[in-house]
Formats: C-alpha cells, structure tokens, sequence
C-alpha cells in the first residue's frame, strides 16, 4: 500500500481553489427563488385549465382529431376548497360531469368556466367532456382529464 504525503503547497492550493468555486456558487445564487416547495398551498388553489384540440391528416387522407382537457392530470389535496378555472378555447362546447360528484357544467369557447369544490375523499375523478367521450369507432380518444386526490 502507498501513501502519499501531499506538500502544504499543494493542500493550500486546493483550499483557496475550494473556497473560491464555493463564493462563486453563493454569489451566482443570491436571490435565486426556489422552485419547489408548496407555494400553492398557503391560499386557496386555483387550476387553471383549457379545452383543446389536436387534429391532423392521416396519409390516406383520413382526418383526425382528439379534444383534450389540459393539463390532463391535477394533483389536488382532499379537503381542501380549490376552484377549477376552465378556460374554452376549441370547440364551440363541453358539457362536463365529474365522475363520483353531483358536479357538472357547461365549458363553452371564449369564456371561463369555475368550479368551485372540495374532495373529501382520496382517489381518481375524472373530468369527462359528455360530448366527447364516446368510442364510436373513431379515430378520438375521450376528452377526460384526471383529478388525482391524495
Ligand atoms: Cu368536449
């Protein structure tokens, strides 16, 4: 086994070349604002969400599209009041229910749509466009978004 005896130089050099990238890494990070946390958690919740919609041509010339809630998936603290925010941008339309709830509603294009609630139980609910949610047999996937409460 070798041991290597490293001159007082050398351990000089190294604790100034340290302390140096530490005062650089505090001095780029002053002020730096965290972006993790619960921020949200101190006021009422808002989720703010859209109706949208993708579409395109398939190369037989086949057109389709898929109506979308979005975000897709909220994470939602049980017992907590929140407020939904839907926002209708595409599609003139979008009778809604929220399964495991008397909720339901209309979100119709230009105009913002708030659902004020509480979940009191954990699990998924999902947010489910009535109009867009059928598989006939086409090319569209439900119009349904996913409310996670733990
Ligand atoms: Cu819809």
């Amino acid at each position: 086994m070798r041991f290597y005896i490293l001159k007082k130089s050398v351990v000089k050099i190294v604790f100034f070349c340290t302390l140096i990238a530490l005062g650089g890494w505090y001095i780029v990070n002053v002020g730096a604002i965290p972006t993790t946390g619960k921020p949200l958690e101190e006021n009422k919740l808002v989720f703010h969400m859209i109706t949208s919609e993708f579409k395109t041509t398939l190369t037989d010339g086949t057109e389709i599209e898929a109506y979308r809630f979005d975000p897709g998936t909220i994470t939602v603290p049980k017992g907590k009041d929140i407020t939904l925010s839907i926002f209708g941008v595409n599609g003139s339309d979008h009778p809604f229910t929220i399964e495991g709830t008397d909720i339901s509603g209309v979100v119709k294009k230009g105009e913002v749509t708030l659902i004020n609630t509480r979940f009191d139980k954990p699990g998924v609910y999902q947010l489910i466009c009535t109009t867009h949610s059928n598989h006939n047999g086409q090319h569209s996937p439900p119009m349904v978004a996913y409310i996670y409460v733990y």
